[in-house]
């Protein structure tokens, strides 16, 4: 029911750094956030400044146009493209009148895998990353409520008294949460000891660009895909028998996406630990969508970070179907290594699984798949 649906003011500042292309993409990319989130854009303020404003990150008069946006539309929520300072955030909910909520594109991304995340380790991980990402925030949030509750008497004292409790509690929650993390992290390593001496692939890119539905065409299976942006959490990874008798393991991945918050990255790091044992890496990118480049960047930054980019790897064009002669050829151009493929359509798959058997090394590896590995595998 529309009532229901959260309703949405989006807010970018686009510094003079920033090309206005890639501002754009940024801005678009936020409304699908907000979409994926279940909520829904119903304006959008911009502004292009030198760099933010320190206490409200936007300029007063795009506050105060933004007030009156939030009140003519009845709005519910407001989402900055870009990370708040937690005095930014008080100051601008201050300005908002208090009614309504403020968040950044941390939050909402982190609120995303929130709702997401299935497996015990994915819920573990991101509550880790929503603490952290909430620690720094208490401090703003004490005088805040404080104020609400009237007056400035006593208003100090409690507050920071409140605060060191808090942050306490939080901390010993964080602590707890990381111990959990140790274990699962034991039982991973165990788990990709007993894969050791099978050929290992892992589906790395962007969000949305079509690695579960490539993960289900290959090895025949239905893993979730959709058109939502981070749709897999919880990464599976499945086995192929190829017409040898030889298994190969492919594993799903977290999808990347640009500001990725870095809590996020950190707790999600031993889930992408998978594909730093891998063998090859098919890294797999939406040929459909016009900022293919920058999605590209992001990848290749985070494969830096994770040092594993000196990896074996296949970059593949995915989504060929939705693209025009003029954009394939541009795009060969551009990518010569790249390989066209059509994950959901079929288009390149079965060059593409030729072109993965022949990177198997020869050997005697493929002795070693006695039965077994079955249930680990399906996880
Ligand atoms: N037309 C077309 N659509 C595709 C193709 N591959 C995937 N899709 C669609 O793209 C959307 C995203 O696909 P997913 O496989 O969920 O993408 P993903 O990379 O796993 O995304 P995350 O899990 O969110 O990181 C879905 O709606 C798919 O049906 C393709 O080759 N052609
Ligand atoms: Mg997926």
């Amino acid at each position: 029911m529309p009532s229901e649906i959260e309703t949405v003011v989006i807010v970018g500042l686009r510094t003079l750094d920033q090309s206005p292309d890639f501002y754009e993409e940024s801005m678009v990319e936020l409304s699908r956030l907000v979409y994926s989130a279940g909520g829904k854009v119903i304006s959008r303020l911009d502004q292009t400044r030198e760099k933010p404003v320190p206490a409200t990150f936007i300029g007063k008069g795009k506050l105060d146009e933004l007030t009156e946006l939030v009140q003519s539309d009845n709005c519910h929520t407001v989402v900055f493209d870009d990370d708040l300072k937690p005095v930014q955030l008080r100051n601008i909910e201050t300005a908002l009148g208090g009614e309504t909520k403020v968040i950044d594109r941390s939050a909402l991304i982190l609120d995303i895998f929130a709702s997401r995340a299935r497996t015990a380790e994915a819920k573990i991980q991101v509550e880790l990353a929503q603490l952290e990402y909430m620690r720094p925030r208490l401090a703003g949030l004490w005088p805040h409520l404080s104020r609400q509750y009237g007056g400035s008497i006593g208003a100090r004292g409690p507050g920071e008294t409140q605060l060191e409790t808090d942050r306490r509690v939080v901390d010993r929650r964080i602590a707890g949460l990381k111990r959990k993390l140790v274990k699962i992290e034991r039982q991973r390593k165990t788990r990709m000891k007993r894969r050791r001496g099978m050929f290992r692939v892992s589906l790395l890119g962007y969000t949305n660009a079509g690695k579960s539905t490539l993960l289900n065409a290959l090895t025949n299976s239905k893993a979730f895909a959709g058109d939502k942006l981070f749709a897999t959490l919880d990464p599976r990874t499945r086995s192929y028998c190829d017409p040898w008798g030889r298994r190969l393991l492919f594993t799903d991945t977290v999808g990347f996406i640009r500001k990725l918050p870095h809590h996020l990255v950190e707790s999600f790091r031993s889930t992408l630990s998978e594909a730093g044992e891998s063998d090859l890496i098919l890294i797999v990118a939406d040929a459909s969508h016009p900022a293919i480049e920058d999605h590209l960047d992001v990848v290749h930054s985070e494969l830096e970070r994770m040092e594993i980019d000196d990896r074996q790897r296949i970059l593949l064009l995915n989504k060929s179907d939705l693209i025009d002669e003029f954009t394939r050829i541009a795009l060969s151009r551009k990518y010569p290594h790249g390989r066209f493929i059509s994950a959901s359509e079929g288009e390149g798959l079965v060059e593409l699984m030729e072109e993965i058997l022949s990177r198997v090394p020869a050997g005697d590896w493929a002795g070693e798949f006695v039965e077994p590995v079955k249930d680990s595998i399906r996880e």
